[in-house]
């Protein structure tokens, strides 16, 4: 419907999508074609703030000289060994991630869905093999609203019935209790069989759902009073995007496994890693689990270089600042469209309200993408904001004209 706005160069693309491509996404009418840090450009030669940054796995900005150089640097040499041989980049990265996130062992993998998968098949493991679960009886809870991917381990703990929909059977052995919801986690610890509790330190895709003051610590201590592990899904809250290396460290909390995945890889290649102690780690035997791609020497020097980016241009420091100031930008902006503005570091979300003939956050991004601002809305109402880390003041206030004023002009359809 807004896709016949598109003329020429872009159209034509569009219309090979739409031709050869499955309709598995309902993208903004934008085809894009160059980027630079904050900035992209379409093909037409538009230039856009960039406020989705690959739903967070841009946070050190698009096309960063020093990760394209590991990149280009380690392609040209060696790329790929598969891990039925050493490589000499696997080591000294897996004692880097594991110094700098303060673990025993890391599990290298490729996608954020891997990582976190992986992260369940240890806790089974480790349940079986050290906490004494029965044969089959092992129980993963995650909390309502969760999003891991689209594999069918993930859909099967989903809640949302778009994800759902048509895709069973689900998996046994996973179980759904409220988000934000200490009680109910108490409850089903107590549940011998209960292995694992899987959560996101704030829900990326439910719609920048922050909880309540204190909940990851409860999280931590009940887990631990019922020897039940805390899985932190830090694959959207990671790497500075909240304004630290971890949101779960930010709390005051330590995960017994941690989930790592999208600016892990730079944006230039998909790198992901599950990190945990020797407990549940070493209870994996060779043969037991693996893939072709993970661990692979690319990736780890990508990897390293996505990290060290984040540490040298102090980007967590810089989202605490940036994103302090467009939550203050934005809350002195009054329109009758905006419920709230929240969210933590640069990861940041305004509920609409429902307003005009059916109009929703989409309109609202369409308003700014014509202004020259990507964002995307999620559920009907919600608008996440989630520029590149290394964003500067300039720039933000620039996106904040934008945004005000492409809510102003929606004002005019409230009927
Ligand atoms: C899509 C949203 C974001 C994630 C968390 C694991 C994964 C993701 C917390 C899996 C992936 C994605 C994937 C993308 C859209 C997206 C998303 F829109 F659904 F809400 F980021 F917020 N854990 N998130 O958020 O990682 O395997 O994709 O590398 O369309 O599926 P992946």
């Amino acid at each position: 419907m807004y896709h016949d706005k598109l003329t020429g160069f872009s159209a034509e693309l569009v219309e090979l999508e739409n031709q050869y491509g499955v309709h598995n996404y309902f993208p903004l009418p934008v085809v894009l074609t160059k980027g630079e840090g904050v900035w992209v450009w379409d093909v037409e030669g538009r230039k856009y703030l960039d406020f989705l940054s690959a739903y967070g796995a841009m946070n050190q900005g698009h096309a960063h000289p020093k990760i394209v150089k590991a990149l280009s640097d380690q392609a040209g040499k060696l790329s790929l060994t598969s891990r039925a041989f050493y490589n000499d980049q696997l080591g000294p990265y897996e004692k880097f991630m594991t110094d700098t996130f303060d673990f025993d062992r890391i599990l290298p993998m490729n996608t954020g869905v891997e990582a976190s998968e992986s992260a369940v098949k240890l806790a089974r493991k480790w349940g079986y093999e050290v906490k004494g679960v029965e044969d089959n009886k092992a129980c993963v809870v995650f909390a309502a609203g969760n999003f891991w991917g689209r594999s069918i381990a993930a859909v099967s703990s989903s809640t949302d019935d778009n994800s759902r929909m048509s895709f069973g059977p689900f998996l046994p052995g996973f179980k759904i209790i409220p988000y934000n919801d200490l009680t109910a986690l108490e409850q089903i610890c107590l549940d011998p069989n209960t292995v694992a509790f899987m959560v996101e330190p704030i829900q990326g895709e439910a719609g920048v759902v922050i909880p309540d003051k204190g909940y990851l610590k409860g999280v931590r201590e009940i887990c631990t009073r019922h020897d039940v592990l805390f899985i932190a899904d830090e694959v959207q809250t990671g790497l500075g995007r909240t304004g630290a290396l971890t949101c779960s460290e930010q709390e005051g909390v330590k995960p017994d496994l941690l989930v790592l995945g999208k600016a892990l890889g730079g944006g230039v290649y998909p790198v992901s890693a599950v990190l945990g102690k020797h407990e549940v780690m070493n209870t994996l035997k060779p043969g037991q689990h693996g893939s072709t791609f993970g661990g692979n020497p690319l990736a780890c020097a990508v990897g390293r270089a996505s990290i060290q980016v984040i540490q040298e241009e102090n980007l967590c420091q810089n989202a605490i600042l940036m994103g302090a100031l467009f939550r203050s930008e934005l809350s002195k902006f009054k329109s009758p469209l905006v419920k709230i503005v929240r969210g933590k570091g640069l990861l940041n979300a305004i509920e609409i309200v429902p307003y005009g003939k059916n109009r929703t956050a989409w309109d609202v991004c369409i308003s700014m993408l014509d202004k020259g601002l990507l964002a995307k809305q999620t559920h009907q109402h919600i608008i996440r904001f989630a520029p590149p880390l290394l964003i500067n003041e300039g720039q933000i206030l620039e996106a904040c004209d934008i945004i005000k004023s492409a809510i102003s002009e929606e004002e005019k359809q409230i009927d």
